[in-house]
């Protein structure tokens, strides 16, 4: 009844792979290699025609896009409440919401397609790679992939990316300062977006995420995978992105 397309629990896959698992909802795992060009099969394409993962099936309905995809699981599915029901809370989880999906996520994405995605698939059959990034539907990702495959992300570009992450990492920081999750007491769908971006900061950005600069940071991302849903999650991962979520683990494992 539940089919979800999805690559590495991560940024945008994670998102709904999580919030399922928070709700108890059984799904039909689709693992899609993103390395591999999956999503631009017409298989998926499908499903999804601007091939972009994550999907998710549930009856006769598609839906696409990661965050009001969470807001669907939340609402369609029993289980526990995953938005708080207070009118302010919830603006401030959109707001946060919002703030991780268009300015945090995007330069922290810039910065791991240059680093990761890049170099993963840039030595392969050129001929290959032209033909690959031809097939992508759409063009900011046909951009991306091209940046990334050519190592064509500018300096410029980068350093606004790392002056956002920085500047984004503070605000989170003084936030959590003054409130156990996003929210305020209670886990909700903002923990989770923020979790699936911001969990590996501390490999990522050690000189900006650590237990000295960012105590609060540091202390949510190790709430949050101490959660059963989380660790379910994140042994869904294949890739080396995955496992690096075990750095959250509590000296001692309390
Ligand atoms: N706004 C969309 C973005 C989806 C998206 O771009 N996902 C990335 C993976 S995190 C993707 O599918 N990339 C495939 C590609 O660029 O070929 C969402 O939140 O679902």
């Amino acid at each position: 009844m539940v089919t979800l397309y999805h690559w590495e629990p991560n940024a945008n896959s994670g998102k709904p792979m999580l919030a399922l698992a928070e709700k108890g909802v059984e799904y039909e795992s689709r693992y899609l290699d993103l390395l591999k060009f999956d999503q631009h099969q017409p298989e998926y394409l499908r499903i999804n025609p601007d091939g972009t993962i994550p999907a998710l099936v549930h009856g006769d309905r598609v839906l696409t896009e990661s965050t009001p995809m969470m807001e669907y699981i939340d609402e369609a599915f029993p289980g526990p409440p995953l938005r708080p029901a207070d009118p302010r809370a919830r603006w401030r989880m959109r707001w946060w919401m919002r703030f991780f999906d268009s300015y945090f996520g995007p330069s922290l994405s810039m910065i791991g397609w240059s680093i990761f995605v890049g170099p993963s698939v840039r030595q392969r059959d050129p001929a290959e790679l032209k033909a690959a990034i031809d097939r992508i539907p759409l063009e900011a990702r046909r951009i991306a992939w091209r940046k990334a495959i050519y190592n064509e992300f500018s300096e410029p570009e980068l350093a606004e990316s790392r002056r956002r992450v920085a500047f984004a990492t503070g605000v989170l920081e003084a936030h959590l300062r003054e409130n156990t999750y996003i929210c305020g007491d209670s886990y909700s769908l903002g923990d989770v977006n923020g979790f699936n971006l911001g969990y590996a900061l501390p490999l990522s950005q050690p000189e900006r995420c650590n237990d000295q600069k960012t105590p609060y940071i540091m202390e949510w991302l190790r709430k949050i995978y101490q959660r059963p849903a989380t660790r379910a999650t994140w042994t869904k991962g294949r890739t080396p992105l995955a496992a690096r979520v075990s750095m959250l683990e509590r000296p001692g494992g309390s």
